[in-house]
């Protein structure tokens, strides 16, 4: 109780949790809290969902979430979000209920080793005896707090201790509600870059700026300020602006474009392509890091030069030739997929071929075309690992809408719930897309459910359904591996989608062509599952 008021007098306004006997008391707190109007509180039964969904929250909302679970296997369940929250910078406060230490050890039910459990994913862990009633105990639990927050700039665990009887009735007295008094700031960046930041002379060397997943607006102000291309990955937050360069990857391996490059700026955790490591190992490239939260520094071949909180342009941009070269020759590379009729065209030809385009198949480039067109600043886009991501990063125009990917560890886990947390925590009015291939759907379904009385946000799942991993036939491997490719790594599935949004209660809607898809993509309200099948190859 004195734990969660602190947490609220520090801020923390979101909590999700599991069902458990062991951590009943911390549960029954927050229900009070969210009652008294003080938290929102999420409830999920599935560990492993509500570990993303509390992602997803924390991604939105910039502020560290709270994850409650009982003992035992409850607490593993939590290790994918917990690793990705950690390889992304992203802060969740894990408590653990646990069993007193007299009880570890001993073959105790749904007792394991809990302290420690998340290894170097937490940034710090404490273990907390149980509560008995001794003065200083309030004072224990404040500090805690502090110490959890101060401590945030990705995942923490407290793992509590509880002995019998692990709750006593009670309510939350009007007088002792907590107010908040403040925001929580986190720790990490934004006192680092106290330190002075790094000058970039734009005269200095030919430079390219180079954006990965949280890299965020200020890598496109930099490379406008630097006259220099910017290579934005689709979920950088950065896709946007005049020198945004989308034909990357060609252009990283054409003469008189990569091998002129002699300076990188890299922000966030480029993942998506095999040009940008490369272009950073390669022998002449200068590579300055801008650090963003994640544990793991960006350093391909350990080829970076320096690594800083942040950087300053002084100095007139290079000039419009640099990148204005990139950027026309990528614009260049990047045909329209349908040929617009002449415009000299006749009426009739004008109303057949639009006809046409209407009735055309969804190919993976129409499909995430067709969602990037529907997406607005007040929406939402998230998208799942795998082949549409990479087909979105290689065609989409720039514009300037949020995108989150989990690229941490770039897993098919927790898709769903992480963008289920985003659009529970949106502050904007918006429809939240996720787009997602079949398997990263189905290994996530248990996210569709919600328990009732849970809010159901306006989210609409997307699934390209090519009946399995077609991400693999890429591999050089699928040529040569015979009968076992399939059943080893596509990994062939029917499961009926349509079936599985009604056992959930979820609007399905299955589209056919291009015009279907963007009826279903502005349509619906509450969640909907669209379902478009997509051809193998
Ligand atoms: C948790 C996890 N398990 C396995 C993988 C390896 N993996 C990467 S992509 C992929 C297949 C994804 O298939 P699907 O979602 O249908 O996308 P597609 O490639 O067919 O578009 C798998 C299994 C992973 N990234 N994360
Ligand atoms: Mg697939």
């Amino acid at each position: 109780m004195a734990l969660l008021g602190e947490f609220v007098r520090l801020g923390v306004r979101d909590v999700v949790l599991g069902p458990g006997s062991r951590s009943q008391a911390l549960a029954l707190a927050a229900a009070e809290f969210e009652r008294a109007g003080l938290l929102r509180l999420r409830v999920r039964i599935d560990e492993r969902v509500g570990g993303f969904l509390a992602l997803g929250i924390a991604v939105e909302t910039g502020s560290p979430v709270i994850l409650v679970t009982t003992s035992g296997t409850a607490v593993a369940n939590l290790h994918p979000a917990v690793l990705e929250a950690h390889h992304s910078g992203v802060p969740l406060i894990v408590i653990t209920a646990d069993r007193p230490e007299s009880l570890r050890g001993v073959g105790s039910n749904q007792t394991t080793e809990q302290p420690g459990i998340f290894g170097s994913a937490v940034r710090r862990t404490w273990d907390v005896a149980p509560p008995v009633g001794e003065p200083g105990e309030t004072e224990t639990a404040v500090a805690l707090a502090r110490d959890a927050v101060a401590n945030v700039s990705g995942p923490v665990h407290l793992n509590l201790a509880f002995a019998e009887p692990l709750s006593s009735p009670f309510t939350l007295p009007e007088a002792e509600l907590p107010v908040a008094t403040s925001v929580v700031s986190l720790p990490p960046a934004t006192v680092e870059t106290a330190v002075a930041p790094l000058v970039i002379d734009p005269d200095a060397a030919a430079t390219l700026v180079v954006a990965g997943t949280c890299a965020g607006p200020r890598a496109e102000e930099v490379a406008r300020e630097l006259g220099a291309p910017l290579i934005a990955e689709v979920a950088s937050g950065a896709h946007f602006g005049p020198n945004l360069v989308v034909a990357y990857r060609e252009l990283l391996a054409t003469a008189n474009f990569g091998d002129r490059v002699e300076r990188v700026i890299v922000f966030g955790h480029p993942t998506l392509s095999r040009e940008v490591p490369a272009l950073i190992q390669r022998a002449g490239v200068e590579t300055i890091v801008v650090r963003h939260g994640s544990a793991e520094d960006y350093n391909p071949g350990r080829r970076v030069a320096q690594f800083v909180d942040a950087v300053r342009v002084e100095g007139e941009p290079a000039p419009p030739a640099w990148a204005g070269r990139w950027v026309a020759a990528s614009r260049a590379l990047i045909e329209p997929i349908d040929t617009a009729p002449d415009i000299e065209a006749d009426a009739g030809t004008h109303a057949r071929s639009e006809l046409a385009a209407v009735r055309a198949p969804v190919g993976r480039r129409s499909l995430v075309e067709a969602v990037w067109r529907a997406t607005w600043p007040h929406d939402r886009l998230v998208l799942g690992a795998s082949r549409l991501i990479r087909e979105a990063d290689k065609v989409l125009p720039g514009k300037r809408i949020t995108v989150h990917a989990n690229r941490g560890l770039a897993g098919i886990d927790g898709t769903i719930s992480t963008a289920l947390g985003i659009a529970l925590s949106s502050r904007d009015s918006g429809t939240t897309r996720v787009l997602v291939g079949d398997l990263t759907f189905l290994h996530d379904v248990g996210a569709l459910l919600f328990g009732e009385g849970e809010e159901r946000p306006r989210i609409q799942v997307i699934v390209g359904n090519d009946g399995g991993g077609t991400i693999f036939d890429g591999l050089e491997v699928a040529q040569s591996a015979g009968a076992s490719f399939d059943r080893v790594l596509y990994t062939p599935q029917h499961a009926p989608v349509e079936a599985l949004a009604a056992a959930y209660g979820w609007e399905y809607r299955r589209v056919d062509n291009r015009g279907q898809l963007d009826q279903a993509l502005t349509a619906s309200i509450g969640p909907t599952i669209v379902e478009v099948p997509l051809p193998r190859s």
